[in-house]
């Protein structure tokens, strides 16, 4: 992991403005600035890590508090019910821009079966 910071440190020590949905001891929930779904939420942990897979290898507990926080995200947008999908980009054929991971909780219609 590079030692620069990304936008979502920014975003979360709130030197960025983002609209807030969720936010706990250790995770932090804000909409899409870019939103592929009616509803389209990231759900970051505080602490950095550069995707999912060094999240799951370093910090278990914190991947389940963000698998935590996007289903409470659901609930709060009122999505519970209709259905939601919760993405990982992971690195670049994925299409991840940010290198602090972050799930996406898309929701609100109908999707398509894959894409964004
Ligand atoms: P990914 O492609 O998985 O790395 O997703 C990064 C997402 O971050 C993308 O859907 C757009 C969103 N995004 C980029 N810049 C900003 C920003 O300044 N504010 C907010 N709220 N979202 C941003």
């Amino acid at each position: 992991m590079s030692d620069a910071e990304t936008l979502f440190e920014k975003i979360i020590a709130g030197e960025i403005p983002s609209e807030k949905v969720y936010e706990d001891d250790t995770t932090y929930a804000f909409r899409d600035i870019r939103p592929q779904s009616k509803v389209h939420v990231l759900v970051v942990p505080k602490t950095r890590y550069r995707n999912v897979a060094e999240l799951a290898a370093a910090d278990p507990q914190l991947l389940s508090d963000v698998i935590t926080t996007a289903h409470k995200v659901a609930d709060l947008e009122g999505i519970r019910e209709s259905g939601y999908r919760v993405v990982f980009n992971t690195d670049s054929d994925a299409g991840q821009t940010v290198f602090h991971v972050h799930a996406h909780v898309l929701g609100g219609e109908q999707l398509g079966l894959f894409g964004r």
